[in-house]
Order: structure tokens, then sequence, then C-alpha cells
């Protein structure tokens, strides 16, 4: 297949996952609009339906809560196939906060949205039209930025906080095992688990305990009926986490260009920046092993996992060029798949020597192409052009061979998780599109 053969299949899912307004994750196990999918989305639309990916970022933030908080999903009322659904999460029953018109989760997601926003002014070929959405999202983004930067830190330390694995979009990382432990369930609601019927099989899925604990902890957030003031004291896993404080600082630096582009006050936005720079560097960098590690707030240290995590800051351009050519080697070494028998050297979702792998289970080993795009980015910021075209060029690989799947195995190249999955398809059109491939 050449590239733009590659290029017309990503598109056609995109297409077929269009549902007039927004972009579902993947037919069937995800049948919802999805907060940070829908941002890697209109990344990948930004380089050829800059409408579409302009209505994929309204449509989102017409969810919107009153307090700045952006929902992890956006549910569509005709689809009961999902659990947690919207009665279970029940927000408009227990928070006045929520938009009165659509049905939400009570979670939110790490916001890549700015950057997105971004690259379809970027990308435009109508300019003035990419102005006038600009103009409309920003002060939402904006509302978003701040619900972060407070709400979500009152310590003030300038990284954000999340109170639930969900919300650092890599729900089953073996960093989570440790904080997770510590989460007793009791008096859960019964509850159905739909996700493992439809991927059909429990071991690529989280396991029934921790989804026990996932749901005890959407307990206690309801507990305090989503009020962050009253959430924040008693929520038994809070960790200032690398892919949340990552896309973070991604985002709030195109949202900074954007103020700039408005002629709008920057000062706030660089505030955070600074900030946030600050906390990457002071509280997530081991300058002993040369990674970063997400932070616990209930059992206060670093969570000393090396998976993916630890190597997507590099995105963030915060390093000095000699630190960042510790993540490199890190990238090279066996463990990430640089020198090993994994298929091609893309990098896995967690580290192949680590005891806690496992090739096919959901974020504890396989390839996900969110995350090597994030590394890819990484590796552009600081002019690692050989280590970047490997990546690249391993994603090409494995999309043509496996098609557009959650994750694959590192070792096979084989899909697992849902087919026709959007953002594989998105941001294998963004690597294409953004080398000229028509
Ligand atoms: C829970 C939709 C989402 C992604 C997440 C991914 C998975 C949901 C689930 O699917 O999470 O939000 O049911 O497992 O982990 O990153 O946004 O694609």
């Amino acid at each position: 297949m050449n590239a733009s053969e590659l290029l017309q299949q990503a598109k056609g899912v995109l297409d077929a996952n269009w549902r007039g307004t927004h972009t579902i994750p993947a037919p069937g196990l995800y049948p919802h609009q999805w907060s940070w999918d829908s941002g890697f989305i209109a990344i990948g639309l930004s380089h050829y339906h800059q409408e579409r990916a302009q209505k994929e970022l309204l449509t989102l933030f017409e969810a919107q809560w009153g307090n700045g908080f952006l929902p992890h999903i956006v549910f569509n009322p005709e689809e009961r196939s999902y659990f947690p659904d919207p009665s279970y999460w029940n927000c408009k029953g227990l928070c006045p906060q929520t938009p009165q018109e659509y049905l939400t989760s009570g979670l939110t997601q790490p916001p890549v949205h700015a950057l997105a926003a971004w690259y379809i002014y970027r990308n435009a070929r109508d300019k003035s039209g990419a102005v006038s959405f600009l103009k409309e999202i920003f002060p939402r983004l904006t509302d978003l930025h701040r619900y972060l930067f407070s709400k979500r830190d009152p310590e003030g330390c300038g990284l954000a906080s999340i109170y639930h694995p969900w919300e650092s979009g890599q729900d089953n990382l073996p960093c989570w095992d440790e904080p997770l432990s510590r989460v007793m369930p009791v008096d859960l609601p019964s509850y159905r688990r739909v996700d493992v019927e439809r991927v059909g099989s429990q071991e690529e899925r989280p396991s029934d305990e921790d989804y026990d604990r996932y749901i005890h902890i959407v307990e206690v957030l309801k507990s305090a009926r989503y009020d962050d003031e009253a959430a924040y004291p008693i929520m038994p896993f809070l960790i200032k986490d690398l892919c949340m404080n990552t896309i973070l600082h991604l985002s709030t630096r195109s949202l900074y260009e954007m103020a700039r582009l408005l002629n709008r006050d920057t000062r706030e936005i660089e505030g955070w920046l600074e900030k946030l720079r600050e906390g990457l560097l002071e509280r997530l960098w081991d300058p002993e092993d040369g990674l970063f590690y997400s932070y616990d707030l209930r059992r206060p240290g670093h969570i000393r996992k090396r998976t993916i995590s630890s190597l997507i800051p590099l995105s963030t351009g915060v390093l000095e060029k000699t630190d960042a050519r510790r993540l490199l080697e890190w990238l090279n070494h066996s463990n990430f798949c640089g020198d090993c028998n994994c298929k091609y050297p893309f990098v896995p979702s967690s580290g192949v020597e680590e005891p806690d792998f496992q090739s096919v289970t959901y974020w504890r080993g396989p390839v996900w192409i969110n995350m090597n795009w994030l590394i890819i980015k990484g590796l552009i910021e600081y002019d690692m052009i050989e280590k970047c075209e490997e990546i690249k060029q391993s994603l090409f690989q494995l999309a043509e061979e496996s098609g557009f799947r959650e994750y694959y195995d590192p070792f096979t190249g084989d899909g697992h998780g849902a087919g026709d999955f959007s953002w594989s398809a998105a941001l294998i059109i963004d690597l294409l599109m953004s080398d000229g491939v028509k």
C-alpha cells in the first residue's frame, strides 16, 4: 500500500465515525463523544476538513460546565450500550453547574483542545473563518485551563491533579496499581461490565477488581456532588499526572499563541506556563533516573514505574538539551523497544522489561498511536530527527498491516481493542499530511 492509499483509508475511518456533529472514538465499544479523542480527531481533520474539525470542538464545548470543567464523555441519549451511563453519573441531579441540555460524565481528560484549535488555525485554508472560530472557542478554552489551574491545583504548585485513572486517559497504566490498591470499595451499586462483552476478552481490559475501584472513586466524587472544594480533600486517588500535565503544557502554549493572535492579555496564561514549567521540572523530573514520574499526593512521592508517560513530557520542551538526550537514551533502551525483539522500533505503553508488562492488556504494554505521536512531537522539538523518522515509519507500517486499531501488541504488531479507532486514523493523517502526502 502506498502512503496516499493509507491516507485515504484513514480518512475513511473518520468519515464512517462522523455522527453529524461529532466523531465517535470507535463503533460498538465507544458510541458517545469522548473529550481528548475529539481533540486528536480535530488535529487530523484540520489538514483537510476545517469545517468539521471546528464543529468537532465546538460540539464538545457546548457541554462544558459553568465552572469551566469539560466532561470526558458527552452522551448520545440514543445509545444505551455503555457503562457508566448518564443515569449512573447523575450529574444534572447532583450538580447545578452542568448544562441542562446535555448528558455528561463527571470526570475530565487531558485538555488537548487548545492544541487542536491551534492546528485548525495553522492548517486552515479559510483563515478568516479560522479566526472567527478561535474567537468563539478562546474564552471556553481559557475557562477550562483556569478550572484546571485553580480547582485542580489548590496547592498552587502549577500542576493539575487527577481524581481517577480515567482522567489520565491512560486508564490501566501500571502506575495506578499501588495508588489504586489503597482504594477500598464499599457499598458499591450493582453494575454490568459492557466493555468486556464488547471486546470479547477479559485479558485485554482492566480487571473486575480495578473496575470496582474505579466505581468506588466515582461514588466518592458523587458524594461531594461533583463540587471540587468538597471533593479535593476526600478523593482517595489524587495524582499530579504526567499525561494530564504534558498535554496541559502543550495546550497552554497554544492558548498563548491564540491570545497573541487575537490581541488578548497574555499575562494570566504566561503565569500558568511558568508555574507549570517549574512544576514539571521540580516535582516530576527525576534527575537521577533521567525520567519523569507522576506524583502521588495521597502517599507523597513519585510513582516510580517506567512507562511511556515518563517519556512524553519531552514534547513540552522544558528540559535542557543534555537532559532531553537522557530521555533519548531511554527511547533507545531495550526496555522501550529501542533495541529489543519488538516488531518495529515504536514505543510500548509500559517498558517491556518491567515486571508488570503485559503485551495485549489495555495500557500495560501495547503500542498506542497517540502516545507515540507525542513522543514524535518531542523528538521534533529537540531536532532528534533520526529517531523521529524511525518511530513514524513504524507507525505507518503498523497501520498498513493491522489497520487503525485502538492498540497493538508490540511483539507481533497485531491489533487489539476497538477496530476503526478514530484517533489512530486521525494522527496517522497528521503525520502523513505533515510529510506532504495528499
Ligand atoms: C473510559 C475512548 C476512551 C479513551 C481513553 C481509553 C478508553 C474509556 C473506557 O477509551 O477509556 O474513558 O471505557 O475504557 O482509555 O483514553 O478516551 O476512546
